[in-house]
Parts: structure tokens; sequence; C-alpha cells
């Protein structure tokens, strides 16, 4: 058995000597954090078949790895908020009963590190040091973990002695699920290959998370899904703060005036695009602080101050080319791991829409030959010769649709270095936000953008919002619309009508709600009805984030309709609007974008009031227990949905 090593902090030894009493790993390593460390463990996953290197010219320092093919996304399924009481978690969260699930999580951790190596990984969200920053310790007997874990936070030494002998954190363990016997070779992407097998736990009340038996993203990576926005979120409500699903961008006009912006769309909905966008408005510059995760508190002048939690970005991989997200290309082209995507012949990576011709043959996410398709250079198949239209039937892909780049902060060319350090004007409080924009994949219905008229109004934007379901989780329902509150459906901590109630808290506590963010609905996905995109989308979002910066400073008038402010088409700067087909803007279809879809809407909002009744406290063992107002849609939010509802119908 290994022995538990010696830390300064009595917490941290008693974590880490608990989970090496049940988990009996043969060994454990603490995380330095150094870079010779880091790949280290990256060249060891090279020897055991678990990493490929990539060519150090074309990516150096890059790796690449292929995942279980039950293991490729978030299981939001196997996904539970395990608070005291049912009611606790909410209609929208799996629910088991602390105890329990801890006896039930306990048997399948004992013994499961037999044969691995058991990592303990201090870890920062937020820059160390800074008063928002909130620390960790994950326990993974996952190599892949740490490596990636060195990427999208920080951690090793520096968090350690930041903790010091009695500094608080969020204990994570995490395990892969599959102890080696005596002897036994290890697999290349180890993990518990049923579903059912598969857990991912937060326990708000305890501020622990227990993650089983799948190594990839979200479900293993604590920080990111299960600490910065489950367990946040919680702590947050408490707290009297937001932790969102929000990329972070600093805009600079012409004029050279600064904005902070922070958007919430769902996964694989464009946040990254957003967060590093070139704009392609002339003399506006876009700045990146974080493309997935915001924790924003208000501030003693009534502005909501944003700091980034991560540390690095863990991107969609197909779509991303130089035409739609030239920074996100250019963040990957050193020190980054990818997962699932295709590897070339020359040692280089590829996948669909990256914009690069299809090599003549390649190895695809599955570690199956591919190859070039015979009339599209830039799709590959399955076997030599194949036609677009055999591939597209079959279904197949050579990159995951959700395979991903993790990639370091500090390699994205635009990146706010201030902001990303929690700075605004040289003090840590993080950056005051000026707009608040949702979102999400709407081929109907839903404009290009519109304003709240209130904060209580942009909330119910928020609570409304709606999206096609994405490969970033793994579901029967993908292209489907489903309601996607705020984009935080898989990531509430707590019971999701007692967080649109904390939203309205915002204003009612803050310091000087004129002061607050001005929030709008954006939708980049409208289609035509051949499937076609509306708008270009992109750089091209650019042009709406002016209308947005106008309308922050009163430049503008906007069209008041019943569903919030739209703008006059007019007001949508099409300079440069230049470029090929496909990447420029309609003025025809942009107008229509800009129209009040009325019967739509009527739909819209019957299905969001649809949504509101389900969200209204199920019945429960607790049920009797929960007073008339917590735990249902707030009054407000109802109130809403009523004055749109009959403004819709005159
Ligand atoms: P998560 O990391 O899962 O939270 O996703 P994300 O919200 O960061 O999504 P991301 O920016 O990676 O975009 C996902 C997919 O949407 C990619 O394939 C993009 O090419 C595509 N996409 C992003 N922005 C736009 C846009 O403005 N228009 C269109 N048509 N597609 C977009
Ligand atoms: C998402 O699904 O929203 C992601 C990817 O950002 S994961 O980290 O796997 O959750
Ligand atoms: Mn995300």
């Amino acid at each position: 058995m290994a022995k538990t090593p010696k830390f300064a902090n009595a917490k941290v030894f008693a974590w880490v000597d608990k989970w090496n009493k049940l988990c009996t790993p043969d060994s454990i390593v603490v995380v330095k954090g150094t870079k010779k460390e880091h790949f280290d463990i990256c060249e060891m996953m090279v020897k055991k078949g678990q990493f490929i290197k990539l060519s150090a010219k074309k990516r150096p320092g890059c790796y690449l790895a292929r995942s279980h093919e039950s293991d490729v996304a978030r299981v939001e399924g196997r996904t539970f908020i395990c608070s005291k009481r049912e009611i606790d978690a909410g209609p929208t969260n799996h629910w088991m009963d602390p105890v329990e699930m801890k006896k039930k999580m306990e048997k399948a951790y004992k013994g499961c590190m037999k044969g691995r190596t058991m990592y303990v990984i201090p870890f920062a969200m937020g820059p160390i040091g800074n008063p928002i920053t909130q620390y960790g310790i994950e326990i993974t007997d996952s190599p892949y973990v740490v490596v990636n874990m060195n990427i999208m936070t920080r951690t090793g030494d520096a968090v350690m002695k930041h903790l010091g002998k009695d500094g608080s954190f969020i204990p994570c363990i995490h395990s892969v699920g599959a102890p080696l016997k005596k002897g036994q070779k290890d697999v290349a992407w180890p993990c518990a290959k049923k579903i059912e097998d598969k857990y991912i736990t937060q326990f708000p009340e305890d501020g622990e998370i227990w993650s089983f038996g799948s190594g990839y993203g979200g479900n293993a990576l604590l920080g990111k899904k299960c600490f910065a926005l489950r367990i946040a979120s919680k702590l947050a409500k408490d707290q009297g703060w937001m932790a969102e699903h929000m990329l972070i961008l600093t805009l600079t006009s012409p004029e050279k005036k600064q904005y902070h912006v922070t958007a919430a769309f769902p996964s694989a909905c464009g946040k990254t695009n957003l967060a590093m966008m070139l704009p392609k408005l002339p003399g506006w510059k876009l700045q990146t602080i974080g493309d997935d995760i915001a924790w924003l508190k208000p501030g003693a002048d009534g502005r909501l101050y944003a700091i980034n939690p991560e540390n690095g970005f863990f991107g969609v991989a197909p779509g991303t080319s130089n035409d739609s997200n030239p920074n996100a290309l250019k963040s990957c082209k050193k020190d980054t791991i990818f997962t699932n995507v295709v590897l070339t012949p020359d040692g280089d990576i590829w996948w669909e829409d990256m914009g690069i011709k299809a090599p003549k043959e390649g190895i695809d996410w599955k570690g199956n030959p591919c190859y070039v398709c015979a009339d599209d250079p830039y799709r590959m198949g399955p076997k030599p010769g194949m036609t677009k239209k055999e591939i597209k039937e079959m279904g197949y892909v050579a990159a995951h649709k959700n395979s991903r780049f993790t990639a370091p902060a500090v390699n994205c060319p635009v990146l706010d270095k201030d902001g990303f350090n929690g700075i605004f004007k040289k003090k840590p409080t993080g950056v005051p936000i000026d707009a608040i924009l949702f979102g999400g994949r709407r081929p109907s219905t839903i404009p290009l953008v519109n304003e709240a008229k209130s904060w209580t109004h942009g909330v119910f934007m928020g609570s409304a919002a709606g999206s096609e379901v994405t490969a970033a989780v793994i579901s029967d329902q993908i292209g489907q619309v489903r309601r996607d509150p705020m984009a935080m459906l898989p990531f509430f901590g707590y019971n999701v009508c007692d967080y649109f109630q904390h939203w309205l808290e915002m204003e009612r506590t803050s310091a000087d709600a004129t002061k607050l963010p001005k929030i709008y609905f954006v939708n980049w996905f409208r289609k035509t009805a051949d499937g076609k995109f509306m708008w270009p989308g992109f750089g091209d979002n650019s042009r709406v984030l002016k209308w947005i910066c106008q309308r922050i400073e009163g430049q503008v008038k906007a069209n008041e309709t019943p569903i919030g402010n739209l703008p006059f088409a007019k007001d949508i700067d099409l300079a440069n609007n230049e470029g090929r087909e496909g990447f420029t803007v309609d003025p025809k279809m942009l107008k229509e974008i800009l129209t009040v879809d009325v019967e739509g809407w009527k739909k819209e909002i019957a299905t969001v009031g649809a949504s509101y009744d389900e969200y209204d406290a199920k019945p429960s063992k607790d049920s009797k227990e929960a007073s008339k107002t917590a735990h249902r849609v707030p009054k407000a939010l109802r109130q809403v949905l009523a004055d749109v509802t009959a403004a819709l119908a005159k």
C-alpha cells in the first residue's frame, strides 16, 4: 500500500489519506506544476500508448489522445446534485440522498486505483491570490486529467503554498474506475465502459465533488463544470455573487472606449468563437478574457465585476478554421492536447471544417484509417474514393463532433492579459461588465439581437433561453430544441427557481441598480427553409456588438416590439461587408432576422410557460416542507410572461 505523503495543511492530508485507504493506489504523486513534470507525464503516456506525440515542427509540445467510444462528452444522465432535500436540487437535476450516494460510490471506489498512480492536484480557479479566486484539491488516477488540469487551471506548489496550514479548498475525487490486476497491461483510454457505472456527483452542502468512471472533459476536469459552475453557483447564491456559463471579452471602439461583455450560450453554441473573434468592422478591437465561465461579484458602485476562473480553453475542434476563428487556431499551435481529432501522416492534426484540405490518408478519432473524399477535398471518409453524399449518408465524421483542444490561455494572441489576471485599473477587482448576452442555436423565430427593457425582462429572456442540443453531451436528442435557461441547464447546483430568484435579487441588492449591465438575447443561427445560415456569424457578429455599444451610449433608437427592443436594419453597420459566399451579410436576410415572427413567438412563449410549469415545485417528499414561494418560478417572471403574451395577442 502507498504511504500518504505529508502535507502542511491538515485538511489536505485528511482528504488524501481517506482516498488512499479506500482506492489503494500503487503510488501517490503530488503535482508540483512545473513544465518538466508536465512534459514528463506526457512522455510517459506516449510510452504507454495513451498519447501520440505530434510533429515537433508543426505542433511543438502537442499531443493527441483518443478516448474510448463510450466516453466522448459530458454525461448529463449520470450527473447528480446530492443536496439533503430533493427539492433543493430542483426539477432539472438528478438527485439522490447524499448519504446513500456516498455509500454507493464508496463501494465503487474500493480498490479502484489498484495498479495505478494516485495524483494529487492542488489547483486554483482564478488568479492565485485574487480575492474572488477559490481553490481545490483534485485526486485522480488519470495522468490525462493531470496534464489537462495543468492547462485549464493554475496547478501545483504555488497553490499549496497559498493554502498554507489551514486554507480551505473544494475537495474533489476522480477515478476512471478501471483498476489493473498485477501485470495487466493498461489500455489507451481506461474508463468504466457502461454508462450506468459512471457518476458525476456534486454535494453542494458539503462542497465536495465525487466523479467516477469517465475521463472526458467536464466529467473529469473537476475544476470546470463541477466546481466553477455547479458547486460555485450554490456558493454564489449563498454569498451574493454569480457563477455563470459565460465568456468574457473586452471590446475597444475606434474612439478607444472600452467595454466588457459576457455571453451565456449553451455548450457548443459559440462562446469560444465570440470570445476571441476577429471583428469584421474596421477600427474595432476585441480581446479575450475567458471563453466558458465567469464569476461575477457586485461592486460597491453597483456594477458587476467579473473574472475568468480558468487558465485555458477546452474548445470544440470541428468548425474551428482560419475563416471562423483564427485566434483559436493560433492558440493551439503549441503546448496543446488534442482529443478525438484526425492524425495526419506528417504528425499534424485535422478536423472537419478546419478550412484546410484533408490529407490523402489519416487516422480517424477511433484509430481507424480514413481517406480524402472523392469529390470534396475538405472531407474524409472511412474508405478510399467515397463521395461526399455517401459519407454524409453514413453519418461518418473523421474527427468526433465533440473533439476538443486543450490550449493554454497565454497562447491566445488577443488575450487581455490584465483582465485575464483579474486586474482592472491596477486593482484585482475583475472587470466591470457593460452588457450580458444570452443566446442559443435557434434555426427559426428568435431574432438576431433583442434588447431587454429592464433587468427583470433580461432575467426573463435568460430564463426563456432555448437551444438545439449539441454533441457536447451524450444524448439521443441532438438537434432538438430544449429549454436551457441561462445556458445553465446542465450546471445548476441548486433549484432552478431559486436560481431565477437569485438573478432578480442581484438588482434588488445592488448598490446602484442603474449601473447593472444591459441584457441582450442574440441568435447567430437562423436558417432558411433549405438549411442555410441567414447570418454569416463569427467576425460579422462585431456588427451586433457595435449596435449594443451604441445602445449603451444612447446613440441609436430601437424598434420597441412586444418581445423587446430590436435594431432597425439601417443601424446595423455593414462596413467591410465583403468576402466569400456565406461569409457576408445579405441585407434582405438581415431585414427578416430583425422582424418579429408573431405566430412563431406565440408558440415560443407557450413553450416557455410550459417550462415554467415544470420548474414549479414538482411533488416530492419535501414538498410539504417547501414554503409557498421558495422553489417556484418568481412572480415577476410570470408577470413578464403574461405581459409578452398579451402584447403579442394585440
Ligand atoms: P462549449 O465549449 O461546449 O461550452 O462551446 P462554445 O459555446 O464555446 O462553442 P464554440 O465557440 O466552440 O462553437 C461551437 C460550434 O459552433 C463550432 O463548430 C463553431 O464553428 C460554431 N459557431 C460558433 N459561432 C458561430 C457563429 O457565429 N455562426 C455559426 N454559424 N456557427 C458558429
Ligand atoms: C461544455 O459542454 O459546455 C463544455 C465542455 O465546455 S465540458 O468541459 O466537457 O463540459
Ligand atoms: Mn461550456
